[in-house]
């Protein structure tokens, strides 16, 4: 297990479109795992894989608050999504910075699970959120990128201040 590195906006490899997975083999496994270990110990509630700067089209979750309900889906495909509600969003990606977006209320999901086993979901609230967020990741996008250019300027400018004075 390991750690990864999560990156940060405006960093350009939170843009790159990711690949679906044809294999999952034991890197593929692995890469999933420390996903989970770098979301629980980033106190987040879902990781895509372009988030740690993998182009594999992945994302694990765990909405629960005791970190006993891991959900992991390779190559997510919404099949049908209802109605619509306006939610605040974060995103370890873009930290400190938390903002309404409108998505779907209600999606129905298809994917692979960690075993390369079919799974659907019928999911609503939080959890179908979190999933659309994630796959909007996959597609190199960010939920701020649902907000005006002058809020998202300043957010830019916030987060490049902050990603200096670490530097020194
Ligand atoms: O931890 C996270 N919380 C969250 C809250 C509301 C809507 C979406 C999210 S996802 C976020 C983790 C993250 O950045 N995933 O990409
Ligand atoms: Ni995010």
């Amino acid at each position: 297990m390991a750690l990864l590195e999560i990156l940060r906006y405006p960093d350009s490899r939170l843009r790159n479109k990711a690949k679906p997975v044809d294999q999952i083999d034991a890197e593929t496994r692995q890469l999933v795992d420390d996903m989970f270990e770098t979301m629980y110990e980033a106190s987040g509630i879902g990781l895509a894989a372009t988030q740690v700067n993998s182009t594999k089209r992945l994302l694990v979750m765990d909405i629960s608050e005791q970190h006993d309900d891991p959900i992991c889906l390779i190559n997510p495909e919404i099949i049908s999504k209802e109605g619509e509600e306006r939610e605040e969003e974060g995103c370890l990606s873009v930290p400190g910075v938390h903002e309404p977006v409108k998505r779907a209320k209600h999606i129905r999901v298809k994917a692979l699970d960690r075993d390369g086993s079919p799974i659907e979901l019928e999911l609503e609230g939080l959890p179908a959120v979190c999933v659309q967020h994630e796959i909007d990741h996959l597609d190199g996008k960010l939920f701020i990128d649902y907000l005006s250019r002058l809020k998202r300027a300043r957010i830019r400018k916030k987060l490049e201040k902050e990603a200096r004075q670490a530097d020194d």
